[in-house]
């Protein structure tokens, strides 16, 4: 039977009508009473009890802002840390829509409802809202509804368990919350973690763009979930005030991303070796043990770390002075076998007149206070002191004061030589309340505007983050500062490395830790790690060994364990996996001089150093959800074993030409590959055209010094790599004093050549043996410049200075002294 065509009219006309309502019962759709108004950037839109504008805040970032009222409140953020001035931006407005334009992006805006689409410079949609529902209002909530396409996949959200792709897989979809929780244990389903990062980055047909929610209430982002073809996002406090950032490709949306919020300070170089931590070595007898234990067995490691235990009743900025009688002579011994000394401080002195920080916290009304004006006090560790147990008081990190005097705490420390400062239960975690947090109703200065604990609670650990490193930098204006947090927030990037908590020694949570690690990634946050071997209870030999080598790939590496377990330590495990855990960490630390170029590049471009696949290769379908494998910068590609009793690892490798890292067997990309393994396996890849810089063996990051230089190069038609060096410590680098060089080769058939270009900058190397490693191929002939290069007597390599030969495992290697100077090496075949 058909129905009549005008009938089928009315129905579909009134289906659309009453959809909206029908379909979004609570929310209250807003839309524009009457013309927009010109601002700087943009357009103001006057709706029902609210206000909306849309402006351009740089050629490639768009901010959409709603208000409830009738103005916008403060416009502030503990984020963006470069809000350009409204940049070139064409307005045009009509009747029933109006558009905001940049060169870059095209933003349409229908006026009722209130509902956008984002268009790039050749006019391909990039997003749009739900056109019938756009902005709702329920309460105090605000909510934007997205449309999701089917072949949209989502990155990013910070530090997220489960899949990479954000879209999910199991349940249709995701619903992930923004509220920092300590949760001890988490698996691939927990939800929410420490950090909050309200940035998502959305890739459809290799073309990318991303959505950051500046806002610290709690947030809830349904990402396909409730229905697969939509993204909605919903603030329980505050304003909706997001920003719509232009790709096209994935990297550029992470580069607008951290201009926007800010990147990783470089690191001091020490800080990428191998940490070793322990909840807790104590006492300081242990330590020396743990110390003259990597030593005597050569295993590489550069940091020890003391955990609660080191502090008099667990009082942040004292020692107890019975299991560390001497601390400044512990941390002194310690640096001169190596290693660097970072101590546990946490957000919650012990309420105790005559300790210091609680007298001069309370004097200058440090505390977070309750509605009725008095101190706010709750349980954490102090409260497990053996003598005297007491309440804790929390500093309001949201006071700018409150920071500088926080910061000025460390200076005892700082004399005594700590290196660096680890930050945790800063979500912040008490262990007396319901929440486990603080009550939503203290009160916070919020850096001079008053407000509660549903604003400042994500905000609350960054800001501690923010005044260790402040004060770090104060107290040591030299040195690079280190500080590691478990809370962060968005833009958090900018003051400290985040670990990813209390994991489990199972395998699952191994390879669950590669997605976190690369959605952190991808959220700006380019310094983190996981703790290897896992927190809570005992690895096998097998899982500490397979989490140490996929470790290597991690920017922060770090071991670690629950306290009551038995020994951890890379040598607890016997014999044959001590042999095979000193590998995976020489194999960190022949990787330093190309991680640390890496760290420098992410220092700039906010790109993270560990990525996924998809960041390298965002048109290639099959690398958009591959999550247990991932590249170390864009050159190397690793594939950690992350199963059980392995013998074969399948693998992908991306569109391209790829070679075996170990044996330079050449590989073509695009497909899967099985590769055989033993426990000895750390499976990686080279791109061709790599330039792989690597060390050769030291026990801890200060012995670089003079060691050769080794590079190996992967053939390829035309490529380039860069290395950047510098002193590791001090900001000298950032007035001229580094040496970035770049390394070019061309190949042809007749052979290759490789042009090392004089250092940029005004660092000197040291003088060095240069090792260049030919993968791949074995020349007949090599020059420098119009030389040719003699042979080298392998087993008297010293005779030649320059020269070349062909090793035992068959790799031409190319030995030259190296002071920084241009040098063009040239192959016959
Ligand atoms: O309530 O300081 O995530 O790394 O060893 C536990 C003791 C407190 C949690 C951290 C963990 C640390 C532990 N801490």
């Amino acid at each position: 039977m058909r129905s009549r065509p005008a009938a089928a009219a009315v129905a579909f006309v009134l289906a659309l009508l009453l959809a909206p309502a029908d379909a979004w019962p609570g929310w209250r759709t807003l839309s524009a009473r009457r013309a927009p108004e010109r601002v700087p950037g943009g357009l103001l839109f006057r709706a029902e009890g609210a206000v909306v504008s849309v402006t351009a805040v740089s050629p490639g970032i768009v901010r959409v802002r709603c208000a409830r009222g009738e103005a916008f409140g403060r416009d502030h953020s503990y984020a963006v840390v470069a809000a350009d001035p409204p940049s070139a931006v064409a307005v045009e407005t009509g009747t029933t829509r109006s558009r905001v334009a940049t060169p870059t992006l095209g933003v349409e805006i229908g006026h009722a409802p209130l509902a956008i689409s984002v268009r790039d410079a050749s006019g391909r949609l990039l997003d749009e809202d739900d056109p019938a529902r756009g902005i709702g209002l329920a309460g105090e909530a605000l909510r934007l509804d997205k449309r999701l396409p089917e072949d949209t996949h989502v990155y990013g959200l910070g530090e997220k368990a489960g899949p990479l792709d954000k879209r999910g897989r199991r349940f249709g979809g995701s619903a992930l919350a923004m509220w920092a929780t300590d949760v001890p244990g988490h698996d691939a389903a927990t939800d929410p973690l420490y950090v909050s990062v309200p940035f998502y980055l959305a890739l459809r047909g290799g073309v990318a763009h991303g959505v950051f929610l500046d806002s610290s209430f709690r947030s809830s982002f349904d990402v396909g979930k409730s229905s697969p073809n939509r993204l909605a996002f919903e603030v329980e406090g505050g304003e909706l005030d997001y920003y719509l950032i232009a790709g096209p490709s994935p990297k550029q949306v992470i580069e607008r991303y951290t201009a926007l919020t800010g990147r990783m300070p470089l690191p001091p170089r020490w800080a990428l070796g191998f940490h070793q931590c322990r909840w807790s070595y104590v006492p300081e007898a242990r330590v020396r043990e743990i110390a003259a234990g990597f030593r005597r067995r050569g295993i590489p490691a550069d940091a020890l770390w003391l955990d609660i235990d080191y502090q008099d009743g667990f009082k942040p900025f004292t020692w107890d002075r019975e299991q560390f009688p001497d601390p400044e002579r512990l941390v002194s011994d310690l640096r001169a076998l190596g290693f660097r000394t970072v101590v546990i401080l946490d957000p919650h002195p012990k309420k105790e007149p005559g300790y210091a920080p609680y007298d001069s916290g309370l004097a200058g009304g440090h505390f977070v206070t309750r509605p009725d004006g008095s101190v706010y006090e709750g349980s954490v560790w102090p409260v497990n002191a053996k003598r005297d147990p007491g309440p804790s008081v929390f500093p309001d990190f949201s006071r700018p004061a409150t920071r500088d005097w926080w910061g000025g705490l460390m200076a005892g420390l700082v004399r005594t030589g700590v290196a660096g400062i680890w930050n945790d239960m800063n979500e912040p975690a008490v262990f007396d309340t319901p929440s486990g947090t603080l009550p939503l109703d203290v009160r916070h200065d919020n850096e001079g505007q008053p407000s509660d604990h549903r604003e400042i609670h994500n905000v609350y650990g960054m800001l501690m983050s923010r005044a260790t490193h402040e004060g770090l930098r104060r107290l040591r204006p030299g040195g690079r500062p280190f500080v590691l947090t478990r809370a962060s927030f968005a833009g958090g990037q900018r003051y400290a490395a985040v670990w990813t908590g209390d994991n489990t020694a199972d395998w699952a949570s191994l390879r669950g830790s590669l997605p976190m690690l690369m959605g952190l990634g991808v959220s700006g946050f380019a310094f983190v790690g996981a703790d290897i071997g896992g927190f809570m209870g005992m690895p096998s030999a097998e899982l500490y060994t397979r989490w140490l080598q996929a470790g290597i790939f991690s920017p922060f590496m770090r071991a670690h364990s629950h306290t009551g377990l038995p020994d951890k330590e890379p040598w607890a495990f016997g014999e044959r996996h001590t042999h095979l855990n000193r590998r995976a960490i020489e194999l960190r630390y022949a990787l330093l001089p190309h991680l640390y170029s890496l760290m420098e590049e992410a220092s700039r471009s906010g790109l993270p150093v560990l990525r996924p696949l998809v960041l390298e290769f965002p048109s290639d379908p099959a690398s958009a959800a591959v999550e247990d494998e991932l590249m170390l910068g864009s050159d190397l590609l690793a594939a950690p074993v992350l199963v059980e009793g392995a013998t074969e690892r399948e693998l992908y490798l991306p569109p391209g030409e790829w070679f075996d890292f170990w044996t330079a067997e050449q590989l073509a990309g695009g497909v899967k590959l099985r590769r055989p393994v033993t426990l000895e396996s750390i499976p990686l890849f080279a791109r061709a055209g790599a330039f792989v810089f690597r060390q050769g063996p030291v026990q801890h990051s200060g012995e670089a010094a003079g060691q050769p230089l080794i590079v190996d190069v992967f053939p390829a038609a035309r490529s380039e790599g860069v290395l950047y060096e510098d002193d590791g410590s001090s900001f000298d680098y950032q007035r001229g004093s580094f040496a970035r060089r770049r390394f070019v080769q061309s190949c042809v058939a007749a052979g290759c050549t490789i042009e090392v270009e004089a250092a940029a900058g005004a660092y000197a190397t040291p003088a060095r043996p240069l090792l260049v490693r030919l993968r791949g191929e074995t020349p007949r002939r090599i020059r420098l410049g119009a030389d040719e290069l003699p042979r080298r007597d392998a087993r008297q390599p010293d005779r030649e200075p320059a020269g070349w030969n062909v090793t035992p495992e068959g790799v031409a290697l190319v030995t030259l002294p190296d002071r920084g100077q241009a040098l063009a090496l040239r192959t016959e075949r």
